[in-house]
């Protein structure tokens, strides 16, 4: 992994810390007279460990002056962060001649360990190249959770193996618009030697139109009166039908073969808005409801779906995160399970009432980088702080971190690059920075957890912009005039 990482950004020194064409005359010398300097040495202090996970430890030291270069951590995932931190420390010289880099001491680590970007690749597909590049742009912003919403009503691009009729009859094109087996461990082994985590989201009951045209008898048959006043299927489908047992079989053998693919120890099982109509309209699920001391309470029902769901995946190892409507309609869910809130009214209620209830907590309400504003809205982005909820320092722990959401409504290939960068870093930066850190910024201002220069941050984003740009992201531009150094590529 380190050899890999250490090749990777070795070209990143040589070819993108340049304005101009990189020649081969590469050295990293001293502006403040550190002398000539043709190494950095890496210290990792501990046992390599295989693939990122919860919590792991991605802190790390980075020290440079005239003895040299030094980067230490207990953890690979340090030493990548540590990395990326050092090649964004080595600049250009005037002349374009040399690479310099200043004497600086730097103790890092993330304020939170869940710092997570959704891509949504069923309103529209996304090939492996925008994946791939969006990878690229995480690491370079230090985030580590790629939350791949990957079917919805639209489309189910995931090729299963065991139900191959899911994506051959739900996916755009089932030749060319899928993810196969191949395609999704590459995307995973690319995102691992990152430190990124991949966390798949089946989100059901609700959200699964196109789970129908591969899996006859799996969605609720929705009805309407016709003219002589007779109840008759009105041609739609709702959400999944959890009063046939045969939904459960195929369930279990679904999420048993994803479980097995996506290494990681989380799942997302969706949950959210899940329209009752279609079971008020259906015959045989009120009946169900009436034989189970349910009438008319469709959130039980909503309830009864999850919990049989949750229970049935228990002996998979698997742990669980669910949109906030799992929490708020009363399922009972391991206390291990996270809630992301993405309801942007009452979040900050929503946050004390999880955390509450003792729940790890993810942000997502105040990150739709689908809502596009004129004009810099990062700044709104970089206002909103995960921990300003009214509740103790105990549930302040529960916070995990947040997710910046890509919604797939209007966004493709062509695109979602510009869409997602560099907005998207704004929320990494608060996802990873603590407000503590800019206490020893000279221009801090004691005036509580907010205090950071907004100037500070908006050039410390035009000029991650301009490296993105450097690394081959198409990032457009955060703020309404100013250009980069070099350009254009
Ligand atoms: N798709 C799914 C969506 C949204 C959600 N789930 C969504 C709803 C409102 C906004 C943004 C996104 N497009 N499956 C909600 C989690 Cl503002």
């Amino acid at each position: 992994m380190l050899q890999e990482a250490f090749k990777r950004y070795y070209g990143i020194l040589v070819s993108s810390s340049r304005h101009e064409p990189a020649t081969s005359n590469v050295k990293t010398t001293g502006g403040n007279s550190l002398g000539y300097m043709d190494s950095l040495s890496v210290n990792l202090s501990s046992p390599c460990e295989g693939r990122p996970h919860v919590g792991m430890t991605e802190s790390y030291q980075l020290e440079v002056s005239k003895d040299g270069a030094f980067l230490s951590s207990e953890s690979v995932w340090g030493i990548l962060r540590g990395l990326e931190t050092f090649v964004q420390t080595v600049t250009l010289a005037a002349d374009g001649s040399e690479l310099i880099i200043k004497e600086s001491s730097t103790t890092d680590s993330p304020r939170y360990p869940h710092r997570g970007l959704l891509l949504d690749t069923s309103r529209h597909y996304l090939p492996m190249s925008s994946i791939l590049r969006t990878l690229d742009a995480m690491e370079a912003s230090k985030m580590n959770v790629f939350h791949w919403h990957i079917v919805d009503d639209q489309a189910f691009p995931y090729q299963s193996e065991k139900f191959p009729d899911l994506s051959y009859k739900g996916a755009y094109d089932p030749r060319t618009h899928v993810y196969t087996r191949v395609d999704i461990e590459n995307i995973i082994e690319y995102a691992r030697l990152r430190g990124i985590r991949v966390i798949p989201e089946f989100d059901t009951p609700g959200h699964t139109r196109s789970w129908g045209q591969g899996r006859e008898g799996l969605l609720t048959t929705c009805y309407k009166y016709n003219n002589q006043g007779e109840v008759v299927p009105d041609g739609s489908y709702g959400p999944i039908d959890p009063t046939k047992p045969e939904t459960f079989d195929f369930l279990e053998q679904f999420f048993e073969e994803a479980i097995l693919l996506f290494p990681d120890e989380y799942i997302h099982l969706g949950g959210d808005e899940v329209n009752f109509e279609c079971w008020k309209s259906n015959p045989a699920i009120n009946d169900y409801m009436n034989a189970n001391n349910l009438t008319g309470d469709y959130a039980g029902l909503e309830e009864y779906y999850v919990q049989t769901l949750v229970d049935k995946l228990k002996k998979f190892n698997v742990s669980n995160i669910v949109w906030q409507e799992v929490f708020d309609n009363g399922v009972k869910i391991d206390p291990n399970t996270v809630v992301q809130v993405w309801i942007e009214s009452d979040s900050k209620n929503e946050m004390s009432r999880v955390t509450a209830e003792g729940h790890p907590v993810l942000l997502s309400s105040c990150w739709y980088l689908s809502s596009i504003a004129s004009g810099g809205d990062w700044k709104k982005f970089y206002s909103c702080d995960p921990d300003e909820f009214p509740g103790t320092a105990e549930q302040k722990k529960l916070v995990q971190g947040g997710e910046a959401c890509m919604w797939g409504e209007y966004v493709d290939w062509s695109n979602v690059e510009s869409r997602v960068w560099p907005r998207a870093c704004a929320i990494a930066e608060k996802l990873w920075t603590s407000p503590e850190a800019f206490k020893t910024d000279s221009k801090f201002k004691s005036d509580g957890a907010s205090s950071y220069d907004i100037k500070d941050v908006e050039a410390r984003l035009e000029e991650h912009r301009c490296r993105l740009l450097r690394r081959g992201i198409q990032a457009q531009p955060p703020n309404e005039a100013g250009f980069c150094p070099g350009e254009h590529w």
